[in-house]
């Protein structure tokens, strides 16, 4: 599978982090339905369209979590350099009522769960496991740096997005809403 999924055109993002642009040590790629706009950290995900390869991993997913997604955004780690720093999903184009779903190819590699005021958890992602994650308002996911980690990792992180059409209307909703009195 690997072979196949290497295949896709992984780009390196450029994103904005503490009001600073860097080009992301990972590569990135998405495919979804066509009306759909996705931004994180200043960057716009364009999506390609679903090929028959996506959509069956899709459906296989969705029968086994009971969430119906409609982007895929894939993360190519080259070896243990390329990490993703601590963040949250929780832009307000994804909607929330869909947990994400990651599932995990090829080499193993952890994730730390933090929440303010706990301790934080490190999770191993094993090759073909299926990980949901809840919370994405309270708890920030991380994949560090694991420079003894020589071989690639890819994961196909599941998302429902709002539709451009909502999304436009809710930012009229919000740019010509009447302030209360
Ligand atoms: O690679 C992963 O498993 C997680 C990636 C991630 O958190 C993201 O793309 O937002
Ligand atoms: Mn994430």
């Amino acid at each position: 599978m690997l072979t196949k999924l290497s295949k896709c055109p992984f780009k390196q993002p450029i994103i904005k982090v503490w009001g600073k642009f860097y080009r992301s040590l990972r590569k990135s790629c998405s495919y979804g339905e066509m009306n759909l706009k996705y931004e994180y950290s200043g960057h716009c995900e364009l999506s390609l369209p679903w090929n028959r390869t996506m959509l069956k991993i899709k459906s296989d997913v969705e029968k086994k979590t009971g969430f119906e997604y409609n982007l895929v955004l894939l993360n190519f780690y080259e070896s243990g350099h390329a990490n993703i720093g601590a963040h949250k999903d929780d832009e307000p184009s994804l909607d929330q009522s869909m947990d994400i779903t990651t599932l995990s190819f090829e080499v193993c590699r952890d994730m730390i769960f933090s929440k303010k005021g706990c301790k934080s958890v490190r999770q191993a992602l094993e090759a073909r496991s299926l990980l949901i994650m809840h919370d994405q308002k309270e708890r920030t996911h991380a994949i560090p740096p694991q420079p003894c980690v020589k071989e690639p990792r890819i994961s196909l992180t599941f998302r429902r997005v709002w539709s451009y059409l909502k999304q436009s209307l809710d930012e009229l909703e919000h740019d010509y809403s009447i302030p209360p009195c």
